[in-house]
């Protein structure tokens, strides 16, 4: 019951926040919720947006067309990792996240593919806590955008000086390409 709360909620949030204009990367704090919200289109990363890394992913695309605008990002035999939400939690918001929610778009090339979302706490570049989100009995169907959203609940106790990645892992070996991404905490 809760997740779905969650979910409605961070809901009614990206859909009152949206207009017309595309948005590239935005940070809206929400005091009143306890919620960070950050969506990426992929349309700017060449501008190096900060807390977010792994830029030569994102690529111009027609086949397939973006989900959004003209990029994506593409991950492949040579490119497993994807474009990378990187922050340190002091970073993100004042306190320590209960929870972070993500969710956005993939496009694969081969049914089922060996494919996670990942989340990543270290500290000192030392791995601290590690959890995926396969994807694979998701993506049972090739050649079309499908949504994915995964919260991941943090239940190692966290500081403030650890570091947190969010980023897929493609073992496939083949195409895959993701797009549209938000990433909601909740405090
Ligand atoms: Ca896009």
């Amino acid at each position: 019951m809760k997740k779905i709360c969650v979910f409605a909620l961070a809901g009614v949030l990206f859909y009152s926040c949206s207009n017309s204009t595309p948005k590239t990367e935005k940070v809206a704090e929400k005091p009143n919720q306890n919620l960070i919200e950050i969506t990426n289109d992929m349309e700017s990363a060449a501008s190096m947006i900060p807390s977010w890394t792994n830029e030569k992913t994102v690529i111009q695309t027609k086949n397939p067309a973006a989900h959004s605008g003209d990029y994506a990002c593409i991950t492949n035999d040579t490119a497993e990792y994807s474009y990378t939400y990187s922050e340190l939690i002091k970073n993100i918001n004042t306190g320590l996240p209960k929870q972070v929610a993500v969710s956005g778009w993939v496009y694969t090339t081969v049914a089922k593919p060996n494919f996670a979302i990942i989340l990543d706490v270290s500290e000192k570049d030392k791995s601290y806590d590690w959890k995926a989100f396969p994807l694979s009995d998701s993506l049972v169907e090739k050649g079309k955008w499908v949504e994915f959203s995964n919260i991941f609940y943090f239940d190692k106790p966290l500081n403030p000086e650890q570091a947190i990645k969010i980023y897929a892992w493609n073992q496939a070996k083949k195409p895959i390409y993701i797009d549209d991404l938000k990433i909601v905490f909740e405090y």
